[in-house]
């Protein structure tokens, strides 16, 4: 889509940082699935993508590794209509595929949660947002290594609005970060 078609060129517009995560199922192809709905989407521009990596789950509720990635988009889109138009393709992307994501081969044991897509906003712009369903910087960015190493990859120098760190500083102050592997050569952009 030509620059004249995804934008209107009067709007105000915002360079914003989205994380995307899946643990279930083919996830890098949910990943790049969801990359190719934001590049269809009239109003988002992909501008970078970082490589795909496998990381290792937080938080006690998940029990099975995830592919993570960051993307750097340009939008004429507010904060809240960009949380929109995540949640929106976060739906169509699970509904599509949840019937194949149940009949996947699974182990015996007990699984802890899944996701087919998870699409957050991590910056929006240098903007800070706090409404009731809107926290941007993301609130545990500066926290996560499977959010800081994507990121030092493609926005090393971006700085975090309300910490004023750069991302290469919050990833080398993390205390324990957990594991965080390069998902070999393939990209979330690649086309299939
Ligand atoms: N997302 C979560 C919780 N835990 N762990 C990893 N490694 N990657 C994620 O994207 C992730 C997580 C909730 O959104
Ligand atoms: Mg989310
Ligand atoms: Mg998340």
């Amino acid at each position: 889509m030509t620059e004249q078609r995804k934008f209107r060129g009067n709007q105000r517009r915002v360079t914003a940082y989205l994380g995307l995560g899946s643990n279930e199922g083919d996830r890098v192809g949910f990943i790049q699935q969801a990359v190719q709905f934001l590049k269809d989407y009239p109003q988002i521009k992909v501008i970078e993508c970082s490589s795909l990596y496998e990381t290792e789950p937080i938080g006690d509720e998940y029990t099975d590794w995830f592919v993570n990635a960051v993307l750097i988009i340009e939008t004429e889109l507010s904060g809240e209509e960009l949380l929109d138009v995540l949640r929106d393709i976060e739906a169509r992307l699970t509904g599509m595929n949840r019937a194949d994501a149940a009949n996947a081969p699974r182990s015996k044991e007990k699984r802890g949660r899944v996701r087919i897509i998870d699409l957050d906003i991590l910056f929006f712009g240098n903007e800070v947002l706090e409404t009731s369903y809107l926290h941007v910087p993301h609130p545990r960015v500066h926290r996560r290594a499977f959010a800081l190493v994507p990121l030092l990859e493609i926005a090393p120098d971006m700085v975090h609005p309300s910490l004023n760190k750069t991302v290469a500083q919050l990833h080398e102050e993390l205390p324990e970060p957990e594991q965080v592997l390069l998902y070999g050569t393939r990209r979330p952009d690649e086309r299939r």
